[in-house]
């Protein structure tokens, strides 16, 4: 008989009751896992049914939409609609706000398919989601938060079939898929501290396009440490969390081509930036923008608002927001 591991219900169950919370986030959280499951079910059986490919359409930020990017989407709706939880969501996929229970308690970002030209690969993709609670004891209700005002942000790694979910003062905890579809045994994420475990994680291609300060700072310390990057959040996050290190996107500010200057970032606040410097904040570490600003501290303006980031180990973080404060 195999053994019995944690299940990802039972930790979460025992998390509400010590914490003296409501069933609410429980059934958010289920929608979240059975839109995971179908979403990774239509990326390994994509191939057969001919969902890969370009869409031919252009997605709200400018990029080319794979079809799957859109299925996911549905399908992240569909479950959240169902779970009568959520008052508005912010989806990647969509130019607007969607509305679907104004009396429900949540606000939700999300990206149902972070690093699509990962797909043609069959390469990793993140599902990358954010949650805040409605203000229960007055008026409201801004759906544009802080990543500091989340109660829980987490990813899906597709189609590995791992989950990592961060809880607001309460940690951050990796699952992992089981034979049976399960999310099972919590391990609990704690960016280490021995430098000699460190990573680095950037675009290396867009390297002469960075900050003069950014630059000085990778070359100072590029040797100490191992390099490493995916193309997708989800999947070089996860390995910032586990081995510790530094992922960025710094700001793009000296391109050959002034057009192609991203001086805001490319990555996406609400539903890339925060999550993971939500899920680092918890597991330990920190995340800063362009200014060395603490990302979970920037107040939203617009839903599809982009920022550079600079997330992972403290010291490190630390190190390079000094650097790019510096005059
Ligand atoms: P796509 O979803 O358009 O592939 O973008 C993925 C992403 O937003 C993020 O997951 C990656 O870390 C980053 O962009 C990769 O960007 P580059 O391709 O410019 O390195």
């Amino acid at each position: 008989m195999s053994r019995f591991e944690q299940t990802f219900d039972h930790f979460l169950l025992e998390h509400q009751e010590r914490y003296n919370r409501t069933y609410h986030f429980l059934i958010l959280m289920d929608a979240l896992i059975s839109a995971a499951k179908r979403i990774q079910y239509y990326y390994l059986t994509g191939a057969l049914k001919g969902n890969l490919g370009l869409a031919g359409s252009v997605n709200v930020q400018g990029e080319n939409v794979m079809r799957m990017d859109q299925i996911a989407h549905e399908i992240t709706i569909h479950y959240l609609e169902k779970s009568g939880r959520i008052i508005q969501a912010v989806s990647e996929e969509s130019k607007e706000i969607i509305t679907l229970n104004p009396d429900g308690r949540y606000f939700i970002y999300f990206d149902p398919l972070d690093g699509s030209s990962n797909i043609p690969h069959g390469l990793p993709v993140g599902f990358l989601f954010g949650i805040a609670k409605k203000n229960l004891d007055g008026p409201e209700d801004n759906h544009l938060r802080a990543g500091k005002d989340y109660i829980a942000a987490g990813m899906f790694v597709i189609p590995t079939g791992t989950f990592t979910l961060g809880l607001r003062d309460a940690g951050t905890w990796r699952f992992h898929i089981d034979e049976t579809m399960t999310f099972v045994k919590p391990r609990k994420m704690v960016l280490p501290q021995a430098p000699a475990t460190w990573e680095l994680s950037f675009n290396a291609a867009n390297r002469r396009t960075f900050s003069e300060r950014a630059r000085s700072w990778i070359d100072e310390h590029e040797d100490k440490y191992a390099f490493r990057y995916l193309g997708a959040l989800a999947g070089d996050f996860h390995r910032v969390l586990a081995n510790g290190g530094l992922f960025m996107y710094p700001a793009i500010v000296n391109h050959p081509d002034p057009n192609k200057n991203r001086p805001e970032g490319k990555l996406r606040l609400m539903y890339e930036a925060a999550v993971v410097a939500f899920m680092c904040r918890e597991a330990g570490g920190t995340a800063v923008d362009e200014r060395g600003m603490p990302i979970l501290d920037i107040q939203p303006q617009r839903h599809h608002q982009r920022t550079a980031l600079y997330v992972g180990s403290r010291e490190l973080v630390e190190d390079i927001a000094h650097r790019l404060k510096e005059e």
